[in-house]
């Protein structure tokens, strides 16, 4: 196997014999396998739209479910992989069918022509993973803009179970995917692919917020309870509200609460989720601490998205996993939707009927809700604030939270940080300060949580807002800083976004991705001013941040 997707790969190089993230090398090579498939299928599906005939929306949400599912942390779950390879080569065939039937002609891929059994499958695998691509900085491209399309397949995926979808987004995918197999592109020609896949991952999480708005109503300011109740409890994880409000609705007068884990808890934001008085609050923190959390809260967890760690072999909580979507875990009971789209949860609730309430971990609340409609609510106030003085700077701190200890930084980071600051962020790295209780500037919260990592779009159209009532020419001349943090694959279409809409000077952390070679590197330093971190105080100093 070889693996360099995430921020954890081994020894900041890449994982080769198993993942630090758990991922063992058959599910590796099976999940390269997978995007073999997801290649092929590209490829077809491109050809026809090219020569303007209709692709069945059956190939969108297969390639976008398997993207998803090779996102770190989403799917640990060997034989789904290899269902999906089973049907993907079936909807492959039926593509090369139909451009048969049309005389339209196919390009020479091996992606288009492979076919074999289940025993056959790991000794391909082992030959179509990252490192077909020999060229160094060609790879590196390559993969940039593969994780990029991950982190969009995602999003597009939460707002497509909405009813929100764009064919664009698709099509601008496939054709993406189909360039990458089929086409001998220079490393320019790859850069501005890159670009491209930002600009489109604009429109991805655009169409999210609209999804997620229209359907459960803007964000507002809301005082997150972190403490438990006396009820057993259901535990939700991951980013998808439709699971949640499916949730909320099927348990609402069973006798069990619901909480919320790691990039769940913005769901209590959303006006739509207050109605129900069984919403309990937010258990715990990012992820990464799950092992822990997971056992003292007692109940049922369901996974709507990444991150799944895998549980150790002693863990009273294996049985009480529940994943759905995309994800899965072996041992686990994966709940699929029926076909007009709704679950059914009894086992889950009936589980939790069974289970002790939730241990209290922590007590007390986190105040969020700041997305971009509320935060140009408080517009006024924010200027007036940068205008007196008061708000000196912003500092979006959005992304991911990770088990590295060199991410005690941004704990550290945001306390050191000038009383006359405001963290802007989005995403499970709140969880390194959002508890730190750093106050309010004129009863404005110091820490200003945006949402899920996808909301990190909030920040942008606040930031592109400030620049309007500022009467700037460029987004560059706000007085806001980018200290962000990454992991895995949403982070990076979240970067490539924030790339393409002219952002510069980007510091990424706690590591820059092993996936980009030492010349892709170089393009990004020289062209937009990245920056990896250095140490919190000499960081101060550079965002002349010291008082
Ligand atoms: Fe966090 Fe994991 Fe949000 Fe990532 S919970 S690192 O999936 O997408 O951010
Ligand atoms: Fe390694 Fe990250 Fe890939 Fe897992 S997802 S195998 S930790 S690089």
């Amino acid at each position: 196997m070889f693996c360099f997707q995430c921020q954890e790969t081994a020894k900041g190089f890449g994982c080769t014999l198993k993942g630090v993230c758990g991922k063992n090398a058959t599910t590796a090579r099976t999940m390269d396998l997978l995007l073999f498939v997801v290649r092929g299928i590209s490829v077809v599906a491109n050809q026809l739209r090219q020569h303007s005939l209709p692709v069945e929306k059956d190939v969108d949400n297969f390639i976008v479910d398997a993207l998803f599912c090779t996102i770190t942390n989403a799917n640990f779950d060997n034989e789904s992989i290899m269902k999906r390879i089973d049907k993907g080569w079936e909807i492959r065939d039926a593509l090369k069918h139909q451009a048969s039937a049309q005389n339209i002609p196919l390009p020479e891929a091996d992606e288009l022509n492979w076919k074999g059994s289940h025993n056959d499958y790991d000794a391909k695998a082992a030959t179509v993973g990252i490192l077909r691509e020999k060229n160094e900085d060609l790879r590196s491209l390559k993969e940039l803009i593969i994780y990029g399309l991950k982190g969009m397949a995602a999003y597009l995926e939460h707002a497509m179970r909405l009813g929100h979808n764009d064919e664009s987004i698709h099509r601008f995918m496939q054709n993406t995917i189909a360039q990458i197999t089929t086409k001998s592109l220079s490393a320019d020609e790859l850069t501005v692919l890159a670009l491209k896949t930002g600009e489109i991952g604009v429109r991805t999480m655009a169409l999210l917020d609209k999804a997620n708005t229209s359907s459960y109503g803007n964000p507002e300011i809301t005082r997150v309870n972190i403490g438990t109740g006396t009820r057993p409890g259901i535990l939700i994880s991951g980013h998808d509200l439709h699971d949640l409000e499916e949730l909320l609705e099927q348990t609402k007068d069973s006798g069990v609460d619901v909480y919320t884990h790691g990039e769940m808890l913005p769901a209590h934001y959303y006006p739509a989720f207050k109605k129900y008085t069984h919403f309990a609050g937010n258990y715990g923190n990012a992820w990464w601490k799950q092992r822990e959390e997971f056992t003292s809260f007692n109940g049922p967890i369901l996974f709507t998205t990444n991150c799944i760690v895998p549980p150790l072999p002693n863990a009273t909580y294996k049985e009480r996993m529940f994943t759905t979507n995309s994800t899965g875990y072996p041992g686990c009971k994966h709940i699929t939707a029926d076909e007009k789209g709704h679950k059914d949860y009894t086992e889950i609730i009936e589980t939790a009927k069974q289970c002790a309430a939730p241990t209290e971990i922590e007590h007390g609340e986190i105040i969020g809700g700041f997305a971009h409609n509320q935060v140009l609510q408080l517009a006024d106030k924010v200027v007036e604030a940068v205008k007196n003085g008061a708000i000196r700077k912003f500092i979006v701190m959005a992304g991911c939270d990770g088990r590295m200890r060199s991410r005690d930084y941004y704990t550290t980071f945001a306390e050191m940080l000038p009383k006359d600051t405001v963290i802007l962020t989005a995403g499970c790295a709140k969880y390194r300060y959002n508890k730190l209780g750093l106050g309010d500037i004129n009863g404005i919260p110091r820490v200003l949580d945006a949402g899920q990592c996808n909301d990190s779009y909030s920040l942008a159209v606040i930031a592109l807002k400030l620049k309007e009532v500022f009467g700037l020419h460029d987004i560059n001349e706000l007085p806001i800083v980018y200290n962000i943090a990454w992991y895995e694959q949403k982070a990076v279409i979240v970067l490539l976004a924030l790339l393409s809409l002219g952002i510069k000077e980007i510091h990424l952390g706690p590591t820059l991705p092993a996936f980009l070679s030492p010349d892709v590197t170089k393009v990004l330093v020289d062209n937009f001013g990245i920056s990896g971190i250095g140490t919190v105080e000499s960081d101060m100093k550079k965002f002349g941040l010291m008082n």
